[in-house]
């Protein structure tokens, strides 16, 4: 085994107690904290039985108060809070592709955005039947970003990446009637079902449920994907690694946090300026490091190397370093928190979005036109606040894990091209992959995916079900806040190859890879979708026959639920360990944890001990490949 060793949830801990030590001398709140004034949590909240879409009410289901004033049951309450949950994180995952789109669309020679992989845009374009001959590329860029912008409010017709699915897939859904139109459309039909005195039948609300996760991941977030790839280039294989010990108490510190990487890749470039440097130095430090967390992390990670600090519930821990002179967000799952959180400390807390503002920020507008000079003032306001630090304050733990990331589905398919060398005719197909499986050397796939939830011991589900799975020979593809789980445990690095059952151990040896592969961020889930397809399409199989399942153990936000839904709907059992406040009504649970199965060929089980859950998984592939007679 070498010098390999997992860092554990223990040491973490350690580590986290130790940052909150600072923050205690200085006065500081945290979540750790907040958490015990927010326990115990509403029950009608928790169970979704409390419905506030109009004035009559609140109203909340009791066994005594069976319905609200408008007669609603509580599983027509319960449906329609979930309806909305989902409408929320299509919201958000979608609206971030239709930046990625606008910056797309703004894209020029000169720069600062430029087309960096014009073969996945001609591909798309090809496939949207959009003329490419003889056309300049950003010429192509710009009608392509302009289609795809057209993709959130077409008038007729259905998202452009449905095509990608199988063809079965897509019978299933015109048959389900779940085949996502214009996604702002989509959005708009959520929130008018659960209008006061509309929707009350939970079937219909599961239905738009589907169906607008489904304008998520084969719209939406499919397009943020494809076109940061277009953008910042398709991720392939790169070193980097994970843990608050990537940040270096000599240099100066940004972290950058949030899901869009238009604004951190320039960061990123603007960091790494030899006039920056030199700036800094005569600042009295040592360089520049930037490092991440949540998916903006993810992202530059995936195309630049650069190391992750951290995932969801470590953001304040990176501020309590008091090492961090600049934290710069732009949108989702940042803390509002981070605000006074700064204020403890000398740490510049930018914000850049004007979808996501916050109280005690320095609020930098950043935008396509002048996202250069934006990056340039944030990188200088960061140095300029070194000189701020307070030493006495200074904790960087010194732990940290390598990670190989950047397994993109190109990335993937390339990579196990070599496994199998009798197969040189497939090359550029899932076949190999797909003969692991058949063959047996790999028993299936977990998509690892989702948050973390103060719910549950941060990171505590992610990782020793990935050492479950991996144990089993059961290949791990990660995404989000899973990702970076794995990241730093250390279960990205080669070498956790010893902790595979043999066949996987082999397949990582002969293809150079980790057990667990980084996909990317929450919205390159759609990668998983696609890399789903594509085996489908390889095998001949439908995708629900595949011993492949998806997992968010530790989920907490609604573009989680938005996620679970397109998983399922496109044919995947999907594996809770955090239950989406449906419990209130056993209608709701029936059909979500088994009468979807008649529409989709998948349903979600939510199960909260992790042994169970592992186990559950593990069932669920085996059952799959019992089936399959492999
Ligand atoms: Fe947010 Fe994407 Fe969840 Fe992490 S995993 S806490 S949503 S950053 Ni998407
Ligand atoms: Fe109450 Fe019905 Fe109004 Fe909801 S819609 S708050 S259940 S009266």
């Amino acid at each position: 085994m070498g010098d390999f060793k997992l860092t554990t949830i223990e040491e973490n801990e350690a580590i986290t107690n130790r940052l909150l030590e600072t923050g205690a001398k200085v006065g500081a709140d945290s979540w750790q904290l907040r958490v015990k004034n927010q326990t115990p949590h509403c029950k009608f909240g928790e169970q979704g039985v409390c419905c506030r879409i109009c004035s009559m009410g609140p109203c909340r289901i009791t066994p005594k108060a069976p319905r609200g004033i408008c007669g609603c049951d509580a599983h027509g309450i319960v449906g329609r809070n979930f309806l909305r949950f989902t409408a929320g994180g299509c919201a958000a995952h979608s609206d971030h592709g239709r930046e990625i789109a606008h910056t797309l669309y703004q894209a020029k020679p000169e720069g600062p955005y430029k087309v960096k992989d014009p073969e996945k845009l001609i591909r798309i374009a090809k496939e949207w039947n959009i003329e490419t001959e003889g056309k300049d590329i950003y010429d192509l860029a710009h009608e392509v970003a302009y289609v795809a912008l057209g993709e959130y409010g077409k008038i007729e017709g259905y998202q452009n990446f449905t095509s990608r699915a199988p063809e079965h897939t897509r019978e299933l859904w015109k048959k389900a009637e779940i085949t996502p139109r214009a996604v702002d459309r989509e959005i708009a039909t959520a929130m008018h079902m659960t209008h006061m005195g509309n929707t009350s039948k939970p079937e219909a609300l599961v239905r738009q449920s589907f169906r607008t996760g489904l304008s998520d991941g084969w719209g939406g977030s499919m397009t943020g994907t494809e076109f940061s790839d277009v953008l910042f280039g398709t991720p392939t294989p790169i070193e980097t690694e994970a843990n608050l010990g990537v940040m270096v108490a000599e240099n100066v510190n940004i972290v950058v946090h949030g899901h869009d990487p238009s604004l951190s890749e320039l960061i990123c470039e603007y960091a790494d300026d030899p006039e920056m440097i030199a700036y800094a130095k005569s600042k009295g430090a040592k360089g520049i490091t930037v490092s991440g967390v949540c998916c903006t992390s993810n992202e530059v990670a995936m195309r630049r190397g650069i190391p992750m600090a951290g995932n969801f519930l470590q953001q304040e821990n990176v501020v309590l370093t008091g090492a961090c002179e600049a934290i710069v967000v732009d949108v989702q799952c940042i803390f509002p928190a981070l605000g006074p959180l700064s204020k403890c400390f000398h740490t510049k807390f930018v914000t850049t979005s004007p979808i996501c503002q916050m109280p005690d920020s320095d609020f930098v507008r950043f935008d396509a036109a002048t996202a250069g000079e934006n990056a340039k003032a944030i990188v200088k306001m960061a140095i300029d606040n070194f000189e701020n630090r307070n030493p006495d304050l200074v904790y960087i733990p010194d732990t940290k894990q390598k990670a190989t990331v950047g397994y993109s589905l190109e990335a993937i398919v390339k990579t196990l091209d070599g496994v199998t060398n009798s197969q040189v005719d497939e090359t550029g197909t899932t076949k190999p992959l797909l003969q692991c499986i058949t063959s047996g050397v790999i028993r299936g796939a977990v998509a690892m995916v989702g948050c973390n939830n103060p719910k549950i011991r941060p990171d505590y589900l992610h990782v020793e079900l990935m050492k479950k799975m991996i144990a089993n020979d059961i290949v791990i593809i990660a995404s989000g806040c899973s990702a970076q789980a794995a990241a730093k445990a250390g279960l990205m690095d080669k070498a956790a190859k010893d902790l595979c059952g043999a066949g996987l151990k082999r397949v990582c040896e002969l293809a150079d890879i980790p057990p667990v592969l980084h996909m990317g961020s929450c919205v390159d889930i759609s990668r998983m979708l696609m890399l789903a397809a594509e085996l489908s399409k390889d095998s001949g199989l439908n995708i629900s026959q595949l011993p492949v399942v998806g997992c968010a153990p530790e989920w907490m936000s609604e573009k989680a639920v938005s996620i679970g839904n397109y998983v399922v709907a496109t044919g995947l059992d999907t594996f809770l360990g955090v239950d989406p406040y449906v419990s209130g009504s056993d209608q709701m649970c029936e059909l979500l944890t088994n009468g979807v199965r008649d529409w989709v060929e998948a349903a979600y089980t939510v199960e909260k001990d992790l042994d169970k859950l592992g186990d559950l998984m593990i069932e669920r592939i085996e059952e799959k490949r019992a089936a399959l007679g492999i």
